[in-house]
């Protein structure tokens, strides 16, 4: 019994010290390994016009819109989403390159400070998350951050981390994350450069990792399982 319940504590001491844990993918296969259930959300003329801000799709070069809300209803994605641009005024359609989503106006102003954010409105606890990103080239003290319930930061990407396809226009750049725990906001801080980044292709899934009840119940098992071989 003394065993028994050393055991117990041990198994119960691994389940507290388990944290929040994000991870970071920017190769498609090595996230689509650690995911399950994916959805796809193409950032297409059709799909942009499912969000609740634009009537019908867009041409390409329009100004749509400084947030896009995209319903689940709409959309039969899991989650609803909503993605702003934080400092511009505007995303344009299909910019840098064909459908993808500029932050602001592709080309036009000096203030190319592109940060954005995705929201995730509703739904069942969103685990994992991809995209692409659109021809982020200078990234110096760049960031993308994961947060979770009560807006607490879950795990930041830093420079070094983050995607460069080299010059503007060019290149759709996989970013993708999964999470422990379910995630309700991704910000992403562009630098005050001459880039025009643009975000594409959204991706959604669960993360295929053991959430902290999954080890709490193993752990119940594992010490039950000790308890049924020791009173038979
Ligand atoms: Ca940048
Ligand atoms: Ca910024
Ligand atoms: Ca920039
Ligand atoms: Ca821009």
């Amino acid at each position: 019994m003394k065993k028994l319940i050393l055991i117990f504590i041990l198994a119960m001491a691994c389940t507290s010290s388990y944290g929040a844990s994000v991870q970071f993918f920017t190769n498609e296969a090595n996230w689509l390994a650690a995911v399950q259930s994916v959805e796809i959300f193409n950032t297409n003329a059709t799909n942009v016009a499912l969000a609740d801000e634009i009537a019908s799709p867009p041409n390409d070069l329009d100004t749509i819109s400084r947030v896009l809300t995209f319903q689940s209803s709409n959309t039969n994605l899991s989650h609803s989403l909503q993605l702003e641009a934080i400092l511009q005024t505007n995303i344009q359609f299909s910019r840098p390159i064909s459908n993808s989503l500029s932050i602001g106006v592709f080309g036009g102003g000096a203030l190319q400070n592109d940060d954005w954010e995705i929201r995730v409105l509703d739904g069942p606890g969103l685990t994992a998350f991809a995209f692409d990103l659109v021809s982020n080239n200078e990234k110096t003290g760049e960031t993308f951050s994961i947060f979770g319930s009560g807006d607490v930061l879950l795990g930041t990407l830093d420079e070094s981390g983050i995607p460069t396809p080299g010059t503007d226009g060019n290149g759709f750049n996989f970013l993708g994350v999964i999470s422990s725990d379910p995630i309700t906001r991704m910000f992403f801080d562009d630098e005050d450069g001459s880039d025009n980044i643009g975000v594409a292709n959204f991706r959604l899934a669960e993360a295929v990792v053991p959430e902290a009840s999954s080890i709490l119940l193993l752990s119940l098992a594992v010490v039950m399982g000790i308890f049924v071989k020791r009173t038979n």
